[in-house]
Parts: structure tokens; sequence; C-alpha cells
């Protein structure tokens, strides 16, 4: 089992974002990967690997050439228009409005959707190493692994395929589910004739939109998502129960959207029958969006799971019998990440 770590994430710290009308504290900082590296070396994990960061020919078998090109320059020309990063954008070109200006502030409209991503002049390189560390992830389980853990910084279950939000600009954990689905496994006759299949398992507290909506018309990738109820919860627009897939994905999306309030009893019961629809699918690899915001004392969660439950978690996903990877999502109680992480990944990796 080995660790995959986005060495270059510190280049991303913005320093602040708008919430609910109010300016406050960027809340994805380089201080988690800090405080996720020291637990797992305390619990005795093998030292993580630096991964190469993902290139833009990587990255485009998800995202679109002109997104890739505004991440990699939006900042540069925010700043040679005399502003001064991070890029926020404060107009949004939303239907019956038009997309004819070439100002950079037009351009953060079409490709942010919230006030939670900024951009500053380090966000590329380092969401290009979040992305490495993922692939990294699922190049190992190519490779013969039955476990692997993404340390991913900034988090990807937001992004979709042109637009960053929530803390995302690169979907980690779909650029890792989508290599696994075009994979080739030679010598392994079962599979010789087809790509494999893969479901994506998202445990972050918030609903994995983007996620959802980069695989809403495949049938090779599953996506399967628990998570507060968007009626009440951000993302607000996507993540509902009969939002199901479309096309030749419909019945592949599967949404488990729950209440305020839920606790580890309610929790493990709606992971069971998740669980239970992944099997059912039989994929050949398994990718899980982790994130800890679930937990009880989180500042942006509503839920109330312990430390305990994620060991839950992992053991039940591990009883799956697949290759799986782990990616690194949200989760910002910083002083119960590390112990929430190592609970999970123990979970997983020695079930
Ligand atoms: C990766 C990830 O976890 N991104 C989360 C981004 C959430 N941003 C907006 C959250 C709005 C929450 N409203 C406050 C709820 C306090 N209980
Ligand atoms: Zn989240």
């Amino acid at each position: 089992m080995n660790i995959f770590l986005s060495s270059d994430h510190h280049h991303h710290n913005p320093p602040f974002e708008i919430l609910d009308g109010r300016v406050v504290p960027y809340a994805e900082t380089p201080q988690r990967v800090a405080i996720i590296l020291a637990a797992l070396a305390e619990a005795g994990f093998a030292a993580p690997i630096a991964a190469p960061p993902a290139t833009i020919a990587d990255l485009a078998a998800i995202h679109t050439a002109d997104y890739l090109e505004y991440l990699a320059n939006s900042s540069a020309r925010w700043q040679a228009t005399g502003l001064s990063v991070p890029v926020f954008p404060s107009a949004w070109p939303l239907p019956g409005l038009r997309l004819r200006s070439d100002c950079p502030q037009a351009a953060a409209g079409r490709y942010t959707f919230d006030l939670s991503a900024p951009i500053t002049a380090g966000t590329f390189t380092a969401a290009c190493s979040a992305a490495g560390a993922a692939l990294a992830g699922a190049a190992a389980l190519l490779a013969g692994d039955t476990r692997a853990y993404a340390l991913c910084r900034p988090p990807g279950h937001h992004a979709a395929a042109a637009m960053a939000g929530g803390y995302c600009y690169l979907n980690n954990a779909a650029l890792a589910a989508d290599y696994l689905a075009r994979s080739q496994t030679s010598g392994d006759a079962t599979w010789a004739l087809r790509s494999p299949t893969v479901a994506v398992l998202d445990i972050d507290y918030h609903h994995g939109n983007g996620t959802q909506s980069i695989f809403y018309e495949r049938n090779d990738v599953l996506t399967v998502s628990l998570h507060a109820d968007p009626a009440y919860e951000y993302p607000y627009y996507l993540g509902y129960a009969d939002e199901r897939g479309a096309g030749a994905g419909e019945g592949y999306n599967l949404n488990f959207p729950l209440p305020a309030g839920t606790d580890d009893v309610g929790y493990l019961s709606a992971l069971d029958q998740a669980l239970q629809a992944i099997a059912d699918y039989g994929p050949r690899y398994l990718v899980v969006s982790a994130g800890f915001d679930t937990f009880a004392g989180d500042p942006l969660g509503g839920f109330a799971l312990t430390t305990e439950a994620y060991r839950t978690i992992g053991r039940s996903i591990a009883q799956l019998g697949l290759p799986t990877l782990v990616v690194q999502e949200g989760g910002y109680a910083l002083a119960a990440l590390g112990a929430n992480v190592v609970a999970l990944l123990q979970g997983v990796f020695t079930a």
C-alpha cells in the first residue's frame, strides 16, 4: 500500500473566501496536509511518495482545453489588467446573459461557479500536483497494488469538466477513475476484450457535483455519493436522489441525500445501501472520494460522525474486495483530521 502526495500543494494558499455573504479565512489550508502527514507517520504508515504533476494531456481526458488554458493563465492575465490576485468572479453568464467579453473578469464568471475557488499564482501548479497524486495512485492499482491513498490538495470532487468551485479546480478522483476505466488489462482473459468498469464512492459531506456531472452519461463509471441533502446544504443545485444518470448513463448515478445531524448509525446504514449498489454493479476498481467534513466537529459540516465511524467505513469498503484508491477530499476539523484519516485508512488497508 502506497501513499502518493501532491508535494506542490503549498503553492496554493488563498487568503480568504466569501461564505454566506461574509469574507472568512480560507478553510482549505496547507496545514491540512501537514496534519494528515504527521498523523500517518505517527501511526506507522510508510513515507509518502511525491507524485509527478499531471500533464495537460493527462488533464484533457476529463477537462476541456479552454478551461485548462484558463486555469494556467488567469492569474497572470488578472494581474496584467491591474487587478490583484486572487482571481474571484463577481458576475456570471447565467442563462439570458451573453458571454462575449474578453475581460479576465468575464472568464472568471464563466469558469467558476461560486466564491470558494479563488485562483492565485500557484493554484494551477498545486492542482496539477494533486491530479498527479491521484493518477499515480490509479497507476499503482493497474500495476497490481490492491490499495493506494492519494493525499490530494487542493481537493477535486466539486470541479466539473470546465468549472472550478468549492475549493476544487481539477477533479482528482474523476481523473483517476477515467484513467482506470480506459485502461487495458493485459494477461487477464476475463477482462482482455473490454475496458474495466469503475465505481466512485463519494463520502465527503458535500455532494460531489463535479464527479456526477463528468460521468453522468457514462455507464462504465458508476458514481455513488452520500452527502448532506442539497435542499439545505451546499452545493444546493445538484445531489438529489432523483438524479440517476442520463442516456447510456441512466441508472449509473446514485445519490443518498442525508438529513442534518446524521450520526454514525444513520450514516452507516446508508453506506450499506451504497456498497450493495456497488457490489451489484461489479466494478473492477473502486475510487473513494474521502472527505472528513462529516465529522461531528467540522466547522463546515452538520453531521455527527465519530472517529470510530471512519474505521468502520473503511472496513466496510474493504469488504467489497476491490482494488481501491482512496482520494483525499474535504475535512476541516483540524484537531481530529489526522485521527480520522488514519482510522479510515486503517479500516481500508488492514481489513
Ligand atoms: C471539498 C469540499 O469539502 N468543499 C466544500 C466547499 C463548501 N463551500 C461552501 C459551504 C457553505 C456552507 N454553509 C455553512 C454551513 C455551516 N454549518
Ligand atoms: Zn466537503
